[in-house]
């Protein structure tokens, strides 16, 4: 900051933009009498923090010159502020992301909410709040309360403390600058629009500034970063964009998938769909990141996946949304579907939804609602049900000879036939004509065979 101001009455007074910032090697040393190591910083970058610089310029001597080091995250954008008022908002966003935090981990765990065990480990609210605890957030120190102003150059200081400032001006445009993880500011500027940069505030705790173009005062354009809510499982949605589970703490506990540096620098749809094509369902249907309005249903996990799908802002506990986590009520996720989208005319689909078995299981339309034949295994084995588009009566069958006991050439000839289950029709379509009437008595003699899961301990049943 370049500025000319003798006193803290004229450098409260004055507002100015930022002219520069870059490296050290920008600096004019010359500008400032005798630099020494309090005026002017020494290694680059600082390890405390990003370098902000002054130089109070003297018309009748050399200037005086001072610096400090500010925290990552500190913004400075078009409103005018003082150094330490930037501080202060700074800190006041920590506060709020903390509190955020507390909320959210003392809210319902999807894990919690289905009442699972992960293999052989229960984890309870105690636990949760355990992992937020070991969250440390750093005292901001902002110029080490003027601490690291080694320099002596007291107008230089003054006005460090007192002018008010606000973003700069290079290549034609106003450009916002942000103090970086790394401590070097990242501008945002006309290439920039869009892109989000996170900074970590503390352990585990990274949020997302975006950058906008905004029209000024004086009918020029300019850039600013703009803090947006959280989005603490860079899933590329934020709550305020309907992601209902971002709770992060426990993915990397239970095998989620996750993003290393390659989220810096995208924008939302970039994210969204580099988080998408790390997760897999069902495997990955319990994770922050895995659970967003662009993600499927799994039903039978009891969470609403897909927060109700784009645009309906449901909770995570809603399990009968838009789209139900009942795989009897839900017949896309219980034949591994995309539902078409509302009003659509080129019969375009939703998204492709799920269960917790992966697996494509056959669904009939009855007159109060529907069934999924085979979710529940050998139970739904010569279940019956009558079709409401009159076919008649159909029964729940699997295509396993030992199950059925049918020849092992027979096919089912059957429209709803799913990978194992086939809903046939009990008048034309029954394996072992003749022997049908006697279904419910064989029914009766078969032992009951719980499903085995699709991975230990990570599912319900
Ligand atoms: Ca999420
Ligand atoms: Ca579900
Ligand atoms: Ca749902």
């Amino acid at each position: 900051m370049e500025v000319n101001c003798d006193d803290e009455e004229e450098c409260s007074g004055k507002k100015v933009h930022l002219d520069e910032y870059g490296t050290t090697g920008d600096m004019n040393e010359d500008y400032c009498d005798e630099p020494d190591e309090g005026e002017i910083p020494g290694s680059f970058p600082s390890e405390k923090g990003c370098y902000f610089v002054v130089e109070e310029e003297d018309d009748y001597d050399a200037n005086d010159c001072t610096f400090t080091t500010v925290p990552p995250g500190l913004n400075i954008n078009e409103k005018y502020a003082t150094l330490e008022q930037r501080g202060e908002e700074l800190s006041l966003q920590t506060s709020y992301f903390y509190e955020v935090l507390n909320t959210l981990a003392k809210g319902s765990w999807p894990g919690l909410v289905a009442g699972a065990a992960y293999g052989g480990l229960t984890i309870g609210v105690e636990t949760i709040l355990e992992f937020v605890d070991l969250i440390t957030f750093g005292q901001f120190d902002l110029f080490g309360k003027f601490s690291s102003l080694f320099s002596d150059d007291i107008d230089a200081n003054i006005a460090l403390q007192e002018v008010k400032f606000n973003y700069n001006y290079q290549d034609g445009f106003y450009n916002g600058v942000i103090c970086g993880n790394d401590h070097y500011w990242y501008r945002c500027d006309k290439d920039q629009v869009g892109s989000k940069y996170w900074v970590n505030f503390a352990k585990q705790v990274s949020v997302p500034f975006q950058c906008y173009e905004i029209e000024l005062d004086d009918g020029g354009l300019g850039y600013v970063w703009k803090e947006a809510d959280h989005d603490f499982d860079r899933d590329g949605y934020t709550n305020t964009e309907g992601d209902c589970y971002d709770l992060s703490f426990l993915d990397p506990y239970f095998g989620c998938p996750s993003l290393e540096e390659e989220y810096q620098g995208l924008n939302s749809t970039e994210l969204r769909e580099v988080a998408k094509s790390k997760c897999i369902y069902p495997q990955n249907h319990f994770c922050a990141i895995c659970i967003n309005p662009g993600a499927p249903e799994v039903c039978g996990d009891k969470v609403n996946n897909d927060c109700g799908g784009p645009q309906q802002f449901e909770e995570l506990t809603q399990l009968e949304g838009k789209t139900s986590d009942d795989c009897n009520k839900n017949q896309f996720a219980c034949r591994q579907e995309a539902p078409p989208l509302d009003n659509s005319e080129d019969n375009a689909t939703g998204i492709t939804q799920t269960n917790i078995y992966g697996e494509t299981f056959s669904w009939i339309n009855t007159p109060d609602g529907g069934y999924c034949c085979g979710f529940n295994g050998i139970d739904d084995l010569g279940k019956t049900a009558v079709s409401s588009t009159g076919e008649g009566q159909f029964l729940c069958l699997n295509k396993e000879p030992d199950l059925v006991g049918h020849d092992a050439e027979y096919t089912y000839e059957s429209p709803f036939c799913g990978d194992e289950w086939c809903w046939v029709s009990a008048s034309t379509g029954v394996p072992d004509e003749g022997d049908h009437y006697s279904w419910a008595e064989c029914m009766k003699s078969l032992k009951k065979i719980k499903r085995i899961p699709p991975e230990n301990g990570r599912f319900l049943f």
